[in-house]
């Protein structure tokens, strides 16, 4: 084959040319062209809104190529280590529009799709089925930080399973969520490529038995009574105008072809099918459970599935490029995004002792020098345990395997502490209180290098509250890595306007270096300066005026104030303390005591889990006051009530920009992050917040002048909790929050029925767990001072811009620097590009 060209050359027409040159519109144009007759079958002249998305996303996609297979190229030929990035979700959103964006040519894509009778790039874009694959903030995290890797060119991998089915599609009718099948396959996604070619076996059941190997050496092994086969997806993750690109590598289970063959010898079709059917049910679904917990066997297949598939990958790539097994904690680091692959620790000692035949001590020290886990929850319902019974039939050997992992880990336990039994109970893998269980986070604290919380609190907490005697035990393995979100995603995409206004102003890097955006503090106090500032905020928040008019029906006033509160519906996070303040708003508006109340549109907008009742009730009853609120004439336009249906990442991409306030006002120490509240700080929306999660590091670096406080600490509620807490004498001293209550009683909510919202009542009004009543009054009063700052615009848009420029270390670029230094130990790794490729 020929010489390497100069690969940093811009060479007309070839795809592989460095980020930008031979992508002008005449190519982009040219592709989209090939791509409607070649690939799709269509001619431009009858070509739908859709094809032409599917066509303009094939001719980008053809252009991530070469830096996809280049990336994989420059770590084959200079191998160094790989992260391997384990997740049961991905919520990575549309793809055309940030891969537009990490290419450089949105401007060509704008000018290609004009050439077709579009007239905005936005038509297209629109068209994109989101891939819902995750629940919430765990799944969007692992997005950003693929991003963040890519755009930092450090070599990874994401692996994690291709639900057929994503989270559900959310409808309110009548007031209530109703669940409809995410079908985001249905129309074609042209953003994956299936590779057969690599797929993988995972077995389930059946029994291990003890054999003599051939060297007289006794073993055991594992006898399936069930297989998958795994087949790989990959998705190409571009970084920011470089030439890496890493991947996604998510699983979709098939059946086996043996099965069926053997069946149908024996006349048993239809048993076949139903085997097929159940092999592939693996992938089929993703759970919608956001923090809790439900024990499921198809789930705990679904885990292992995934990690043995992607284990195996990693093991067959060293072999492949021909690097000795027992090096594989140099060329992977396998981070576990939470318990959900937690199986991981055991899956690959499996691999090692049974399949490559390595001694117990070799195995275990190749495991923990590669695994790291990081903790995201320490909500109890959260904490993943197995029932021994099904956790044995289903992973029999993976069982014995964990038995022979704490019979060593409680036998150094007993040597620290002589003794001391129950210390040995508290950090047994195997929970002996009541129903025998297989305790995953211990599973992972134990065959983890490093385990990390995700804000700093939480990570204190972690030691402090969750695993004390693991931290005492192993002080050095705890830290704490604060999350962190893309701002590619979060300001370049969601928020066009402010992004041009801050190429101007600060020069086009803060978008890979957040940091830069300290320089807007020099303009805190030029009006000029501030009212451009504020005008990106206006024209976001006039777009997703409309928005909410066409899906709701609602007409909103886009110089209202905008309160936005979009995250799963859970009672810790306490949507229902919101709507009670409104319920007191509008009481004050009704009894014509405040007339000094701004003009307020309060915006609700997440999913519940499907089996939560009380976080639908809480749905049913925003619901409720938004119909109360915005049918009265009274209110006149000082108050509106919204909750936007079905929010997922596009929708978040309308929101974030469009907000000037942000509800982050979970119970002190419930939220373990939180990075919805990053996305509204970078976007210049003032925070009213509790000491919650990562709350607690925006308040210390945008300034606690510009953050608005309230609430028990974490340690406060603690107290109260140790101190039987009474909602009822917080109700009785304060008037505004009785009359609130009563209201809601008596049924003005819910045209007359007294019944509806009683579950509600009662549990803030009994022994709430999540302390709604204790912090409302302080609520309601930080509220009237964001009424007040409100009222002095230039104040507010001053503290809005001194969250833009001071929310920089909450680029997901930091997290993955991090990351990379103290728990992985990788190196980015350069990608060369060569035209040969082609
Ligand atoms: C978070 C979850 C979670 N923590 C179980 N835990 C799940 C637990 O399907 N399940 O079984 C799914 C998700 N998700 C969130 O992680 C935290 O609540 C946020 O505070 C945090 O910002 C986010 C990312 O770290």
């Amino acid at each position: 084959s020929s010489q390497p060209k100069d690969l940093r050359l811009p060479t007309p027409g070839c795809y592989a040319d460095p980020i930008k040159a031979g992508i002008d519109a005449d190519a982009v144009f040219d592709g989209m062209t090939e791509h409607l007759f070649f690939s799709l079958g269509k001619l431009a002249t009858t070509a739908s809104l859709r094809d032409l998305y599917m066509a303009l996303s094939y001719a980008v996609r053809d252009r991530l190529m070469t830096r996809y297979l280049a990336s994989q190229e420059a770590i084959r030929a200079k191998p160094q280590k790989t992260v391997a990035y384990l997740s049961a979700e991905f919520l990575i959103g549309p793809q055309l529009n940030n891969n537009l964006l990490n290419l450089g040519i949105t401007k060509e894509a704008e000018e290609a799709v004009g050439r077709f009778g579009i007239e905005s790039l936005s038509h297209i874009l629109e068209v994109e089925e989101e891939p819902g694959l995750g629940n919430g903030g765990l799944g969007r995290l692992a997005a950003c930080y693929m991003e963040s890797l890519a755009s930092l060119q450090v070599p990874a991998i994401g692996y994690g399973i291709r639900y057929e089915f994503g989270i559900f599609n959310q409808l309110i009718r009548d007031g209530w969520q109703v669940e409809v099948t995410d079908k985001w396959l249905k129309g074609g996604w042209p953003w994956e490529l299936p590779q057969p070619d690599e797929s993988c076996f995972v077995g389930f059941g059946g029994r291990t038995e003890s054999y003599v190997d051939e060297k007289g050496k006794y073993r055991s092994r594992w006898i399936p009574s069930e297989h998958a086969i795994g087949v790989p997806h990959d998705i190409p993750i571009l970084g920011y105008r470089v030439n890496n690109c890493d991947r996604l590598r998510l699983w979709r289970a098939d059946a086996t072809e043996s099965f069926d063959f053997y069946a149908f010898n024996i006349g048993d079709y239809y048993g076949a099918v139903e085997e097929k059917v159940a092999s592939e049910t693996i992938s089929k679904v993703l759970y919608p459970n956001d923090g809790t917990d439900e024990g499921r066997r198809l789930r705990l297949k679904q885990q292992h599935f995934f990690v043995s598939c992607s284990l195996q990958d990693m093991l067959r790539s060293l072999e492949k490029r021909g690097i000795e097994v027992e090096d594989f904690s140099e060329h992977w680091t396998v981070q576990l995004n939470d318990t959900h692959p937690a199986i991981a620790v055991a899956e690959l000692m499996r691999l090692l002792i049974d399949h490559y035949h390595f001694e117990w001590e070799k195995a275990w020290h190749i495991t923990t020098s590669s695994v790291a886990y990081t903790n995201h929850t320490l909500l109890p319902e959260a904490l993943e345990k197995w029932d021994l019974d099904l956790f044995s039939s289903l992973l029999p050997r993976h069982l014995d395997l964990i038995y022979e992992i704490n019979k060593r880990f409680l036998q150094q336990v007993r040597l620290r502490y002589p003794g001391n039994d129950l210390i040995l109970r508290k950090l047994s893998i195997i929970d002996e209180d009541g129903c025998k269980a297989v305790r995953m986070a211990h599973l992972a604290t134990i065959g983890a290098h490093h385990v990390n919380g995700v804000a700093a609190l939480h990570s204190d907490l972690i030691k402090r509250q969750l695993m004390p005697e693991f931290a005492e035990l192993w002080p050095e393995k705890f830290t704490n890595i604060t999350n962190g979100v893309t701002p590619r995603r979060w300001v370049g995409l969601a928020n066009p306007e402010l992004s041009s206004l801050l190429d101007k102003e600060v020069g086009k890097d803060w978008i890979t270096n957040m940091e830069l955006l300290k320089k807007l503090e020099q303009k805190e106090n030029d009006s000029g300066f501030l009212e451009l500032f504020s005008k990106t905020k206006l024209s976001g928040k006039r777009k997703l005026a409309g928005y909410i008019h066409r899906q709701t029906g609602v007409l909103v006033d886009p110089s209202s104030l905008f309160d936005v509160q979009v995250k799963r519906i859970h009672q810790y996070k306490r949507q229902h303390l919101n709507a009670l303040q409104v319920i007191a708003q509008y009481l004050r508006i009704k009894n014509g005591v405040d007339q000094d109340i701004a003009p307020r549109t309060v915006i609700f907008g997440g999913k519940a889990a499907p089996g939560y009742f009380m976080a639908k009730l809480m749905i049913r009853f925003i619901n409720g006051i938004a119909d109360v609120v915005n049918a009265d004439p009274d209110m006149d336009g000082r108050l509106r009530v919204v909750f936007l249906p079905d929010y997922n990442v596009k929708l978040g991409e309308q929101v974030y920009s469009a907000t000037d306030l942000s509800e982050q006002i979970s119970t002190a120490g419930k939220e373990a992050s939180g990075t919805g509240n990053m996305k509204f700080a970078m976007n210049g929306a003032l925070t009213i917040g509790t000491l919650d999660g990562a709350n607690i590091e925006i308040r210390d670096r945008v300034g606690s002048e510009n953050f608005f406080l309230f609430g028990k600490t974490e340690s406060e509620i603690v107290e109260l909790r140790e101190n039987q807490y009474d909602p009822k004498t917080y109700i009785s001293n304060c008037k505004e929050l009785s009359e609130a209550l009563r209201l809601v009683e008596v049924g003005h909510f819910s045209n007359g029925d007294s019944e509806l919202f009683l579950p509600l009542i009662n549990s803030l009004t009994g022994s709430d767990p999540f302390f709604v009543m204790a912090d409302f009054a302080d609520y309601l009063r930080a509220q009237d001072e964001v009424n007040k700052v409100w009222k002095n615009p230039q104040k507010w848009n001053r503290m809005a811009l001194l969250n833009t420029a001071r929310s920089g270390f909450f680029s997901s670029d930091r997290s993955i620097k991090e990351y990379c230094k103290s728990i992985w130990k990788v190196k980015p790794l350069d990608v060369e590009i060569s035209c040969d490729i082609n």
